[in-house]
């Protein structure tokens, strides 16, 4: 229902807030009884895609010609890649190497988040394999000094990799202990809870759902509000040197 033209959404210069009453499905090339919400990608100037997929029974994603990152949240997703089949249920993730032939499906409805990102190899390190996981498997650690403020690094934190997916998890009343201000973009969801995100010069109310885009050096801040935990899944662009000049 239209709310007379009042949302929390929010697109500025150097970040974007997109809440759920705002997003917009369309169907992806490969896609079979899927959809996919896309919440950023080069076409607002970021160096990556990022979209939810919701895929019905017998649903599939299709293939990518970039590097792909699967975080399921909801119902479950099979995996097929390297002459193995995996089954992600919810909290599961894979990482695919650019270029890996590979088929996702799900037999129920469900929903993962999508990261696609063209590879930029490192002289020192081999790109990786492919990787499946689940979350629940991830040690946390404090961010900081504050066991209020886990963080989950789902990928490993090599050269082989130039980008993390990490998850964070506030308690009530944690907050990020600054203001940060770095060369990185973030992609980010919001999966539990809420809290007030400042982006650039405003304060956002955020909560489960939400998508943030942060452009590079967007200030950026949040506290964790309410009586459960917030929790969050972030992208950002990782180990590689910034471009030395403009990108061709
Ligand atoms: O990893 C990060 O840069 C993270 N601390 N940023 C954020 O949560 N906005
Ligand atoms: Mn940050």
């Amino acid at each position: 229902m239209h709310n007379l033209g009042h949302t929390r959404s929010a697109h500025q210069r150097n970040h974007l807030l997109l809440t759920p009453d705002t997003f917009v499905r369309t169907t992806l090339p490969g896609m079979k009884a899927a959809s996919a919400i896309v919440h950023i990608s080069s076409a607002l100037g970021a160096g990556f895609t990022e979209y939810t997929a919701e895929l019905e029974s017998a649903g599939e994603l299709g293939e990518t010609v970039a590097q792909r990152f699967l975080y399921v949240t909801d119902g479950s997703m099979r995996l097929h890649a390297g002459g193995k089949d995996h089954l992600l249920e919810a909290r599961g993730y894979a990482y695919l190497p650019q270029g890996t032939s590979h088929r996702i499906s799900s037999r129920e409805r469900s929903r993962a988040i999508v990261i696609e990102k063209t590879y930029m190899p490192n002289t020192t390190a081999n790109a990786s394999g492919v990787i499946v996981g689940s979350e629940d498997g991830v040690p946390s650690t404090p961010l900081g000094d504050d066991p209020a403020l886990q963080v989950r690094h789902l990928l490993p934190d090599t050269l082989s990799f130039d980008f993390a997916v990490n998850t964070m998890i506030y308690q009530p009343g944690a907050a990020l202990s600054m203001v940060e201000m770095h060369v990185m973009e973030h992609g980010l969801i919001m999966l539990e809870g809420g809290g007030i995100y400042r982006l650039g010069d405003a304060w956002y109310p955020v909560t489960a759902g939400d998508f943030i885009w942060m452009g590079p050096w967007c200030p950026q801040w949040f506290g964790a509000i309410g009586k459960v935990p917030a929790k969050y899944i972030i992208y950002k662009d990782w180990n590689r040197h910034p471009p030395a000049g403009p990108q061709k």
